[in-house]
């Protein structure tokens, strides 16, 4: 599946659709995505230092994405790749109720951010709802497993919004 090259892309060249990475890899352009029975989340997007927004997030849920990818039963975390290299793990029963969006407060996010997609899920904290996804990824972690090492979430970019 291809879509043509649009000059207000945000996303640059960077890659443009998600893989979906379980049993079997899908990868799902933006438009593929708008396929999928459409889940609102509204969800506050908290960071460390205090900040905070509250929004509306659309977009394909999680859990169908994974279905359509095959995911392993025995996946513990599902980790969030995205366009700047930040990875983030999420407990997997934590991202089975989360959306991939393509829309905040029912406008597309490529028509007011640099990005195209961003996951969302509840009750997980600001620093792992990653803005310009590339990747899900089922991992199945050792309960003794070092979580920190498998996330890389110390590139928080400012400009990047
Ligand atoms: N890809 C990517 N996602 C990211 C970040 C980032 O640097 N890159 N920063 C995270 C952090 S630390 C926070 S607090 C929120 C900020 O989201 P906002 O720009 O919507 O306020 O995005 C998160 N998602
Ligand atoms: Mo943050």
């Amino acid at each position: 599946m291809s879509r043509p090259a649009s000059r207000d892309r945000p996303d640059g060249d960077a890659p443009d659709p998600v893989l979906v990475s379980g049993r079997i890899e899908q990868s799902f352009t933006t438009g593929d995505l708008r396929e999928f029975p459409r889940r609102t989340l509204r969800c506050t997007v908290e960071c460390a230092s205090g900040e905070r927004t509250t929004a509306e997030w659309t977009g394909a849920p999680v859990e169908d994405l994974l279905a359509a990818a095959d995911a392993p039963p025995e996946t513990t975390h599902v980790r969030v790749h995205a366009r700047d290299g930040y990875r983030a793990c999420i407990p997997a029963v934590a991202a089975l109720d989360g959306v991939l969006a393509d829309t905040r407060d029912g406008t597309l996010l490529s028509e007011t951010s640099q990005y195209r997609t961003r996951f969302l899920a509840p009750g997980v904290d600001g620093a792992r709802l990653a803005k310009g996804v590339t990747e899900l990824e089922c991992l199945t972690v050792d309960p003794g497993e070092d979580i920190d090492r498998l996330e890389t979430l110390a590139l928080d970019d400012p400009g990047f919004e």
